[in-house]
Order: C-alpha cells, then sequence, then structure tokens
C-alpha cells in the first residue's frame, strides 16, 4: 500500500474548506489508491466549528482518511505537509477593495510561508486560493526563500473550468469534450479568459472551437465578459462566494500537477513568471502549463493576436500595481 499524503488546508472551517477536505478524503484529489492525512488549520475563533469539522470527518469513515489534525497552531499545521492548500485569509467585505485587505493578509502569508518553509517536506506543493490571490502566492514566494518558485502556485483552474463550461454549453457538448482554453494573468475580473486555441471533440473529431463557433466577435466580448463575471455572479446568486466549484477546481490543479496532465491537453495555473508570452518575470501569473512528473511548463509558442496581446498585458498591468501594493505593506 502507499504511503500516507499529508495534505494541509488553511481556513479549513470555511465555506470552501467545508466542501475540500470530503473531496480529499474521498480521493478526489489524489486518486482512490492513494491514503491521506489531513492537517486543518484555522484561526482561533473559528476552533470550535473546525472542531465540528473534524468530527463529521471522523463520522463519514473515509477509507483513505489515514489521520486528521485539526488547529489552530500554523506550526503544527505545516509540520512534514506534501500540498499546501491554502484557503485562509481575510476576506474582502462588502465595500473593501485589494488595497484594504492587502495590509491585513501579507502578515498571514508572511508568517505562513516561514512555517512552510521550516516545517513542511521539502518538495511541498502549494496552492494559494485566498484572494488576492496571485499576490498572495508571490508574498508567499518572497517570504520562502528557499522553497522553490516551481513550488507555488495559485488557483486558476476554477475560471478555466468555467471557461471551459461556457464554450461547452454554447456549442450544446459536454464540457470535457471541450479543452485547451486559456486563462492568462490575475485572478479578478482583469483576467483574460482566451479560446482562441481551445479544440472541441465533435461527431467527426477534434475541430477548432474558432471553428465550430465562427463568431470571433462573441468569443472577444461577451465570452471573456461571462467568465471574468461568474463569480459576482454566483454571489448575487447564493449570496456567497464559489465554494464547491472552487474546491473542485482545488482538486484538479493538485492532481493534474501531481500525476500530470493528459496528452495533448493544457490547463490553467497561476505560476512564477520565467518571461513567457513577453510577461514580466517575477510575476504570479495564469500560463497555460502541461505537468508531467509533478513539475509544470508553460506550453510555449502560442500565437498571439493583437486583441489578446492588449488583454495579456493589461491583467500583467494589475499583478504590477498589486506587487507595489504588497512590497509596501512588507516594508512596515
Ligand atoms: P470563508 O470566509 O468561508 O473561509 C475562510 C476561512 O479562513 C475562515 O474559516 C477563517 O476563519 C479562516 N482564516 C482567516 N484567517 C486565517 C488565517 N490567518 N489562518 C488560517 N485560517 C484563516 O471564505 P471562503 O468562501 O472559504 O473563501 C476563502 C478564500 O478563497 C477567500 O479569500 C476567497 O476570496 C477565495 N476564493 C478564491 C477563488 C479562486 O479561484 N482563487 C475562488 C473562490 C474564492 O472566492
Amino acid at each position: 500500500a502507499k504511503d500516507a499524503i499529508k495534505i494541509l488546508v488553511t481556513g479549513a472551517a470555511g465555506q470552501i474548506g467545508y466542501a475540500l477536505v470530503p473531496m480529499i478524503a474521498r480521493g478526489i484529489m489524489l486518486g482512490l489508491d492513494q491514503p491521506v492525512i489531513l492537517h486543518m488549520l484555522d484561526v482561533e475563533p473559528a476552533a470550535k466549528a473546525l472542531e465540528g469539522v473534524k468530527m463529521e470527518l471522523i463520522d463519514a469513515a473515509f477509507p483513505l482518511l489515514q489521520g486528521i489534525i485539526a488547529t489552530t497552531d500554523v506550526i503544527e499545521a505545516c509540520r512534514g505537509v506534501n500540498i499546501a492548500v491554502m484557503v485562509g485569509g481575510f476576506p474582502c467585505k462588502e465595500g473593501m477593495e485589494r488595497k484594504d485587505v492587502m495590509p491585513r493578509n501579507v502578515p498571514i502569508f508572511r508568517a505562513q510561508a516561514s512555517a512552510l518553509e521550516q516545517h513542511a517536506a521539502p518538495d511541498c506543493k502549494v496552492l494559494v486560493i485566498a484572494n488576492p490571490a496571485n499576490t498572495n502566492a508571490l508574498i508567499l514566494k518572497e517570504s520562502a526563500p528557499s522553497i522553490p518558485a516551481k513550488s507555488i502556485t495559485c488557483l486558476t483552474r476554477l475560471d478555466h473550468n468555467r471557461a471551459l463550461s461556457h464554450i461547452a454549453d454554447r456549442l450544446n457538448v459536454q464540457a470535457s469534450n471541450v479543452k485547451n482554453v486559456i486563462i492568462w494573468g490575475n485572478h479578478s475580473s482583469s483576467q483574460y479568459p482566451d479560446a482562441h486555441h481551445a479544440i472541441a471533440i465533435t461527431s467527426i473529431g477534434e475541430k477548432s472551437v474558432k471553428e465550430l463557433i465562427a463568431d470571433d466577435h462573441w468569443l472577444d466580448t461577451e465570452y471573456v465578459a461571462f467568465v471574468q463575471q461568474r463569480g459576482a455572479a454566483i454571489i448575487k446568486a447564493r449570496k456567497l462566494s464559489s465554494a464547491l466549484s472552487a474546491a473542485s477546481a482545488a482538486c484538479d490543479h493538485i492532481r493534474d500537477w501531481v500525476l500530470g496532465t493528459p496528452k495533448g491537453t493544457w490547463v490553467s495555473m497561476g505560476v512564477y513568471s520565467d518571461g513567457s508570452y513577453g510577461i514580466e518575470p517575477g510575476l504570479i501569473y495564469s500560463f497555460p502549463v502541461t505537468c508531467q512528473k509533478g513539475e509544470w511548463s508553460i506550453v510555449q509558442g502560442l500565437n498571439i493576436n493583437e486583441f489578446s496581446r492588449e488583454k495579456l498585458d493589461a491583467t500583467a498591468k494589475e499583478l504590477v500595481e498589486e506587487k507595489s501594493l504588497a512590497y509596501s505593506c512588507l516594508d512596515n
């Protein structure tokens, strides 16, 4: 039998945490033959609720779940973890802007970064979900210099999955028959959902989505806006932000990263920019990536037209602004 993998979920008493931990315990993240040990972290005011989540996990008698740690101690939470899913943070309440939450999140991510650096497994893979996800991931990276940049990512897979589903809906096919959309840039409304390179599997084989839809105007306008604003639409409908879809996307992200992407398929991940596609190095930016043997690499050589170029640069510009805002909080 395989050794158990230790998975940290921060903010585990929250909405996403509540949807995510049972998925992990059921083997949706790492496979039905992979035992797991859950490390759940939350803050003191949520300690009781966290204990309740632990009780439910026990009651579910998950065959793959070999252990549960529920704690408010960040060091205990990080000890020996192989995977860290960072969901907890200071929430952006109504009327607040990024510049208001950044000073709250910077110290959280700094502290958690050093706990991971000192106590997690050396090859620990980190996924940041808490918003502003890209910039929180960057703070984590900057605050933990011994963790390789390749090990720190942020979640744009939910946006990616939304982008797949919306094409599938338009073409009247299953989402699993669409692939290779791209989310470029920031997990914010400046992101660029790009279907110019997407492919759909139809009864006559693989076809370009651009060809099948034959409406570039729709792809460049309504489609982009739909995906960008989907998160807001969920909040309007549920009075709460996306949780089950975010948890499911987190499982997709980690599964593909650890077990590899299928041949001929790429996915979107927020990763440390190396300058690919002219994006300033040193930003956590969402790119199309393939994964193999536990490592992601940015898909190279895609043709970027003038329209897309502008969108790629606009979302990069927003990330540069967030970065300088975050750095100004670091100095204090
Ligand atoms: P909730 O407010 O339900 O849960 C957050 C949990 O984090 C709470 O239990 C809170 O006590 C805990 N927490 C706060 N500070 C902490 C700290 N320092 N250490 C550990 N735990 C801490 O929010 P939820 O709906 O679960 O969303 C969590 C985060 O995900 C938010 O920042 C949200 O904006 C972000 N999202 C990101 C998405 C993405 O695609 N990247 C999509 C979904 C979601 O909006």
